[in-house]
């Protein structure tokens, strides 16, 4: 197996930062992200480092987080053209600056995108060619302070006491010159471990590989500061799990790597469910079927066990518990599924059958201006659509949609009775009520039939024409363009099938990276 050298970038509160831009005088202020909604239930998506030491975390209301911080500003999500959703667009775009940044350094890198704010890059063709036999220039510059400025080892050892702790601990009165001394001596960790890590360089080409991708990936990060404003952190391992794993060590501004060799010893005390692909049901059951918390005790539970208790993942599951992932970069820039979902939580849970209808309505409306959207853009039709509805289980139903649904409009017509399918509780009730709905399209056809007329042919000759008269830019316009007006086709198609429904539907979050891992539990329903 050849060693790889994969680099995760992850934007720093994202949508919070997105809201300081626009507005700068919010930067350095704690701020929070409301998606607020009509029906009462609104809670925060994203919080600014400032606002996190006074305890504001992801789903607060706002009340809540006013008491913890008075001063917190709190930026509302806008709301869309349409009533029932919640306009992300302008996070969607800046997320595109991003990418725009990310795909530009070096061709030789392999860029996925993993969610809104998250990128992974195999960056090991790139750092061998900078491999270089005579490495004395090399590590002079790893050496140079300027060269790792934000950079932090994670090798698992953190929790061992420093020798000079203890003298620093003695009881000091002026707290400012105790938070002074720890940062200073912080930082000064900090250096020795980067030193200790650099001078292996010059015996290990596996050392070599990480620094010089952790050089690069301080570039990277000043590079999209730079040009779009934002801050980032990063991750640097032999996969990608390693990489998303040390990412969370040093947050914000920072970025984090491993020494190689030190993955067993890094994952010893994580929590199952901070492991990528063991944040859901997976890393649930392991913990309730075998009692393991940490990836220490999934490494030391014997093979036969975990084959006993989990035969199709058990493999995989010995792999990562040593730090191993296969797992390519993919650097497909389509999605493979579009989702729309949305959470129901506490009081707000689904009881009654005209509620879930009304719900699974309005997803499936927001679900079809994306699949509008999707068509226009990357010229395919989706040909499965998955209900996903979350009670006190979760559980998939994966149904076929062809032409008819896409164009007449009755999609909905197709998932309500799959929904009801899925319903428990006598009568018309939902018993256990509903805690979360998402649609996700996928299964997709690449092409469009040739019949499909109207708006792609015109978008096809206004493309070319412009491609010549005005460049890129307006063709991309065009497209833009193009998506609204297939937008409000399907409005008006559905205005003539629907009275218009008065209430509103705020607070419907996009899935864009919906798992397909639930697939097993599928059932075709036609
Ligand atoms: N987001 C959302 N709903 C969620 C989780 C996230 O709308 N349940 C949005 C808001 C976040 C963005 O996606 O800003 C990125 O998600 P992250 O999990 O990366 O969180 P942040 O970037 O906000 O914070 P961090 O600095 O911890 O990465
Ligand atoms: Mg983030």
């Amino acid at each position: 197996q050849m060693s790889r050298v994969i680099v995760l970038v992850d934007m720093d509160c994202f949508y919070a930062q997105v809201e300081q831009r626009d507005k700068p005088s919010l930067w350095g202020k704690p701020v929070g992200v409301l998606q607020y909604s009509a029906n009462g239930q609104s809670g925060l998506i994203a919080v600014s480092y400032e606002a996190r030491p006074f305890g504001v975390k992801r789903g607060m209301t706002a009340n809540q987080c006013k008491e913890l911080c008075p001063d917190i500003e709190i930026c509302l999500v806008p709301q869309g053209e349409y009533a029932d959703k919640a306009d992300i667009q302008k996070y969607r775009d800046a997320s595109a600056e991003v990418f725009a940044v990310l795909g530009s350094i070096d061709s030789r890198i392999i860029l996925e995108k993993a969610s809104v704010d998250e990128a992974f890059l195999d960056c090991t063709a790139y750092v061998e060619s900078r491999v270089t036999k005579v490495r004395e220039e090399t590590i002079q510059r790893l050496l140079d302070p300027a060269c790792l400025p934000t950079s932090f080892i994670v090798d698992g050892k953190e929790d061992e006491k420093d020798e000079d702790e203890t003298e620093d601990e003695e009881e000091t009165v002026d707290e400012e010159a105790r938070l002074k001394r720890k940062n200073e001596r912080i930082e000064m960790i900090r250096k020795r471990k980067i030193e200790e890590f650099i001078e292996k360089c010059r015996f290990d080409d596996e050392f070599l590989k990480i620094a010089l991708a952790a050089e690069f990936a301080e570039r990277l990060r000043e590079k999209v500061r730079e040009k779009t404003q934002f801050y980032c952190s990063a991750g640097v391992g032999n996969n990608k799990t390693m990489a998303k794993l040390v990412c969370a060590a040093h947050k914000p501004r920072k970025q984090s790597f491993i020494p190689p060799g030190s993955e067993v010893d890094v994952l010893r005390n994580t929590k199952v469910s901070s492991v990528r692909g063991l944040g859901g049901k997976l890393g649930r059951s392991l913990t309730e079927r075998l009692g393991i918390n940490t990836m220490g005790e999934l490494y030391r539970t014997p093979s036969s066990v975990l084959t006993a208790t989990f035969p199709d993942n058990a493999p995989w599951l010995m792999q990562i518990a040593r730090g191993e992932d296969y797992d390519k970069v993919d650097s497909r820039v389509l999605q493979r599924n579009l989702g729309v979902g949305k959470n129901f939580p506490g009081t707000m849970a689904i009881y009654t059958n005209m509620n879930a209808k009304f719900w699974l309505n309005g997803l499936t409306k927001e679900l079809r201006k994306r699949m509008a959207d999707d068509k226009i853009k990357h010229r395919r039709l989706a040909q499965k659509v998955v209900v996903h509805v979350t009670t006190d289980v979760s559980t998939s139903k994966s149904v076929k949609v062809g032409a008819t649904e896409e164009k007449e409009g009755r999609l909905f017509e197709k998932l309500w009775p799959v929904m009801q399918s899925m319903r428990k509780g006598p009568g018309e009730g939902w018993k256990p009520p509903i805690f979360n709905i998402s649609l996700s399209a996928g299964r997709f056809l690449e092409g469009l039939p040739s019949k499909e007329n109207s708006i792609i042919g015109w978008v096809e000759r206004r493309t070319k024409q412009l491609e010549e008269m005005e460049g890129k830019d307006a063709v991309e316009k065009l497209n833009r363009d193009a998506a609204a007006e297939e937008k409000r086709r399907l409005e008006r198609e559905e205005m003539g099938e629907e009275e218009g429904e008065g209430e509103e539907m705020e607070g419907i979050f996009m899935v864009d990276n919906l798992d397909d891992d639930d697939d097993d539990d599928c059932l075709i329903v036609e």
